[in-house]
């Protein structure tokens, strides 16, 4: 698509949020020092404290464990000076009230050595999400707990699939799998969702941050969102995992619309031109139902040109490089604008101008 297109602008929607923790245990450290992370059992084992192990609800397997508004805790056995790791599958089903606290992991001792950030609905969405909690153990037991800690507020959550492990080397990037649907559009404005797979090996992805290389952005791992601008993309996305590992990936992408008017610049027929002269003279055409063509630079001139179709202007330079823009106006939708670029910077030479 050429430059005479970029300039078909349109408001952003993100229609949807998810959770920023996503994806499948695949590529886990094996181990568990927690003896029944999941559940499966249907009791309690290892676990003390207030929650039920439910069917209603589980990341994997059939069970999980029900908490309402109160906590579970475990005995890890730890190792002095070790570091180590606890990673979680939460689901908020409800909560009622609007004061502090919410739902976290905790690794305490004598007192607390780490904690996770408040797990609320408004961080965490009601989808199942990753939690992780790294911590330094300062003693041979070391206990993890697990629930609601705050004021009156209500909340029930199930937490599912949770796993304690030492951590030894190096951390590990999160793997994703960033997909847009779809990949070529052929009308616009058109809409485009996109959507991160992926998981974190020994962490949980605590950050999404995709720019879709046509001007917008999300910090979500997936949604939908309207596409206005014709041309060639690529969308990149970035994933952050709990510890700072960033891991990228891109994907092509276009859209095109013949329906929509275009902008072209025939004189000077380089992209970049040097000239002897401060005034330029430019000429161009126009398809669709455009307007008016104006010209503008980056030293704030805008200059009206003659004609739409068949179109021509002058345009006095000044002393140094500039770019010119030039905007055909849409008759038929008169807040949008084709532009082109491209046809500067033009360099003055001789004279005052050199
Ligand atoms: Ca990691």
């Amino acid at each position: 698509m050429s430059e005479s297109q970029r300039g078909l602008l349109h408001c952003a929607i993100v229609l949807a949020v998810f959770c920023l923790a996503i994806g499948a245990r695949a590529g886990e450290d094996a181990g568990n020092l927690l003896s029944d992370g999941g559940f499966e059992s249907g009791k309690l084992d290892g676990w003390k404290g207030n929650g039920e192990v439910s069917s209603d609800e589980a990341h994997s397997g059939s069970k999980s464990v029900r908490l309402t508004g109160g906590s579970i805790t475990a005995e890890l056995k730890t190792e002095p000076g070790a570091t180590y790791k606890v990673l979680a599958w939460v689901k908020i089903a409800s909560s009622e009230g609007a004061d502090w606290g919410g739902m976290r992991l905790q690794a305490t001792d004598t007192k607390s050595l780490a904690h996770s950030d408040w797990l609320n609905v408004g961080s965490q969405g009601k989808e199942w999400c990753k939690v992780a909690l790294g911590f330094k153990a300062v003693s041979a037991k070391t206990t993890l707990n697990v629930g609601f800690f705050g004021g009156p507020k209500k909340m029930v959550a199930y937490f599912d699939d949770l796993r304690a492990f030492r951590r030894d080397g190096e951390n590990r990037p999160p793997q994703i799998q960033p997909r847009l649907t779809p990949t070529a559009s052929d009308r616009l404005p058109a809409s485009q969702s996109f959507d991160l797979q992926g998981d974190d090996p020994d962490g949980a992805i605590r950050r999404v941050f995709w720019d879709f290389g046509d001007g917008q952005r999300a910090f979500e791992a997936a949604g939908q969102r309207r596409v206005g601008l014709p041309g060639k993309f690529t969308a990149t996305v970035t994933a952050i995992d709990d510890d700072g590992a960033m891991t990228r990936a891109t994907v092509a992408w276009s859209a095109a619309d013949a329906q929509l008017p275009q902008v072209g610049v025939r004189t000077p027929a380089a992209a970049e031109s040097t000239v002897a002269a401060p005034l330029v003279k430019l000429e161009g055409t126009c398809t669709g139902a455009i307007q008016k063509v104006l010209l503008s630079s980056d030293r704030e001139q805008c200059i009206p040109a003659t004609g739409t179709k068949a179109w021509k202007a002058e345009v006095r330079l000044a002393r140094s490089g500039q770019d010119l823009k030039v905007a055909g106006r849409d008759s038929a939708r008169p807040r949008r604008h084709a532009l082109a670029r491209g046809r500067g910077p033009l360099h003055g030479r001789g004279g005052s101008y050199s």
